[in-house]
């Protein structure tokens, strides 16, 4: 083998409730604001596909369990539904959903498949996002609960946890760029909401240190994009750091060093955007680093500086500090818009080795969206996506440099398991090993991918 992994690496996959268990008004789950969301506005999603069936996992996970087994998966990631757990999100916990979880718990470790279990997932329950969500200190309260819930329940089992999946996506889509509820655009309630996830997240892992889970670890799961100048010029260079520090800093700093970068605080206090803070939240930010850390790797960004001033009467956003650079020649994926560039992956692994005390990680999420794969079908019902195992491949030679250079990466997580439900184009862009024939009661089938990653899970590499 040319690229052999560290013993013990996780092989496997990412998933999230409400992508993939459907079921959403079954018993007993309460609304988050993606099903209200569909509810008031079916047409604004892709095709009038929403959330309430999706891929039925809840129906059908011990086939699905089956089918992780048969792609050589060893760990796998899913995230429990607040809403299905506590339907009103503050009290009142559905048996149903307890005994739901379990099962799927239960059947994942028979499986030899070692359970990540996420806490959010872009799902907040509509009650909660009534009393304004992530905006209102209230919900931290309501959260921290909810996670002692979870810890109480199934912490006997799950040995990784992790508070969040990628928290800067809420703020960026529910309130900048218009594709999360409650799609709003206002910056200085942005920043709120990122500064009290992230008090969320510090209360979380502290509830968690508390409930001392044996042989347990909490972290939490970033999308890391790593910002690349158009040019070495200072105000190029100026505009890839503050790009760090908003898109990748803002949450990164505080989860594994306990302090925001000073520089973060000086840039907003410069425009008179920082956020209401407790006299309480630094220390509780500071005592309650991670052990762990996902990372999430779709694409880098490219920025250069601002070639004109910002509308002052416009609503001040991110942009008004860089422009997007639109490099020539970067590949990109047609079908999502993303721009494809494994060394990303290495330069975050090393990045996190050098500045961040090598925290403990893996690769959370990656992987490669794409549109008609039907046509991809062989004579024998198989699609082969070769592009899926070029672009995996790929990635994976980058992360087993940074391995060998002494990153601390304890494995890969694709995007995602089986084809499931997108926020932003429902079916159209399909990620998954496993594919779903929606027209087909949601028949399932290995893709190439899927038989080619058991054998590099079982080689441990290729
Ligand atoms: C990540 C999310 C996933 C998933 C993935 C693919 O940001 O954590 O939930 O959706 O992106 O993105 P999309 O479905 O928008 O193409």
């Amino acid at each position: 083998l040319q690229y052999q992994f560290p013993e013990g690496f996780w092989w496997g996959s990412a998933t999230s409730a409400t992508q993939i268990e459907g079921a959403a008004h079954e018993d007993g789950k309460g609304l988050n604001i993606w099903d209200y969301w569909f509810e008031q506005e079916p047409n604004r999603f892709f095709d009038g596909i929403g959330p309430e069936n999706t891929s039925d996992f809840y129906h059908r996970y011990q086939e699905d369990i089956r089918l992780m087994k048969e792609t050589g998966h060893n760990t796998f990631r899913l995230s429990i539904s607040w809403s299905r757990l506590i339907p009103g999100g503050i009290e009142n916990i559905n048996e149903k959903a307890v005994d739901f979880y379990n099962r799927v718990i239960d059947e994942l470790i028979k499986n030899d498949i070692e359970p990540f279990v996420n806490l959010f997932h872009f799902d907040m329950p509509f009650e909660l996002q009534q009393i304004g969500g992530w905006e209102n200190r209230k919900v931290i309260d309501a959260y921290a609960h909810y996670a002692r819930i979870c810890f109480e329940l199934f912490g006997d089992r799950v040995k990784k946890w992790f508070t969040f999946n990628e928290p800067i996506v809420p703020v960026e889509g529910g309130y900048l760029y218009d594709f999360h509820y409650p799609n709003i655009i206002d910056f200085r309630k942005a920043i709120q909401v990122a500064y009290h996830t992230i008090v969320a997240h510090a209360k979380a892992v502290q509830v968690f240190k508390q409930a001392s889970i044996q042989n347990g670890k909490i972290g939490i799961i970033l999308n890391l994009t790593p910002s690349y100048p158009r040019s070495q010029h200072p105000a190029d260079l100026k505009a890839a750091n503050i790009c760090d520090l908003l898109f990748n800093r803002s949450f990164l700093d505080p989860a594994v060093k306990g302090e925001y970068p000073a520089e973060l605080i000086e840039l907003l206090k410069e425009y008179s955007y920082l956020p209401v803070i407790e006299n309480s939240d630094a220390t509780l930010i500071k005592n309650n680093t991670i052990d762990i850390l996902g990372v999430n790797y779709y694409q880098p960004r490219r920025v250069k500086a601002k070639a004109h001033l910002p509308n002052p009467y416009a609503p001040f956003m991110p942009e008004n500090l860089f422009d997007n650079y639109e490099m020539p020649g970067r590949k990109m994926n047609r079908h999502r818009g993303w721009e494809i560039y494994e060394k990303g992956i290495y330069d975050i692994a090393m990045n996190l080795k050098e500045n961040y005390g090598n925290v403990e990680c893996f690769i959370s999420e990656n992987g490669i969206g794409v549109e008609g794969e039907e046509t991809f079908r062989n004579a024998d019902g198989m699609i082969e996506d070769d592009y899926r195992i070029t672009f995996i491949q790929e990635h994976l030679k980058w992360l087993y440099k940074a391995i060998q250079e002494g990153a601390n990466m304890k494995g890969y997580h694709m995007w995602t398991f089986m084809d499931n439900w997108s926020w932003s184009n429902a079916y159209k862009n399909r990620y998954g090993f496993i594919s779903i024939d929606l027209h087909h009661h949601c028949e399932r089938s290995i893709k190439k991918s899927g038989y080619w990653f058991k054998q590099v899970a079982e080689n441990n590499g290729f």
